[in-house]
């Protein structure tokens, strides 16, 4: 299975740590074609070649997935973005809250929760490795009816 995972890189890489854990577990399921955005070694200046390059290349990455994670606690205009074209190509889609971090999400991407092919989870950090095995074996039950 292709899996894109977006998290925020210019709207600010604090939060890189948790997008490394999800990456990792989310590696256990499929590929993850995105994987890069959870190095901490890439600033929130990015890496260079370009941003019609970067913009290009991962929306169409995001085509080739089935499934996309995004890590929504950490503002992003690229990954508010991405979840909009992820829903026109309608991609199954999971958005990863933290409540702890103080923060209140956007009700374009809470009030975008279907129940069904858009999923948004509050969760705390020690809880993500559980609820993304909940979400994927959602998902092959899914698959199986
Ligand atoms: C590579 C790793 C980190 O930064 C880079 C270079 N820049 C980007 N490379 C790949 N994808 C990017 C880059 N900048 C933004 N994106 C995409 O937008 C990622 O898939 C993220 O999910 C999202 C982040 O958007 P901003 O607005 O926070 O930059």
């Amino acid at each position: 299975m292709k899996v894109y995972f977006c998290g925020s890189v210019r709207g600010g890489r604090e939060d890189v740590h948790v997008y490394r854990r999800i990456v990792e577990k989310l590696q256990s399921y499929g590929r993850v074609l995105s994987e890069h955005v959870s190095c901490s070694e890439i600033s929130e200046r990015g890496e260079a070649g370009g941003d019609r390059a970067i913009h290009d290349r991962d929306l169409a990455w995001l085509q080739e997935s089935e499934v996309v994670v995004a890590e929504v606690t950490q503002p992003s205009l690229g990954v508010g973005y991405e979840l909009g074209r992820a829903v026109t190509m309608e991609k199954k889609i999971l958005c990863l809250f933290r409540p702890a971090s103080g923060r209140s999400l956007s009700a374009m991407v809470r009030g975008a929760e279907d129940g069904d092919q858009f999923m948004v989870k509050n969760y705390r950090e020690d809880e993500v490795e559980n609820i993304l095995e909940e979400f994927f074996n959602s998902l092959k039950n899914m698959k199986r009816t």
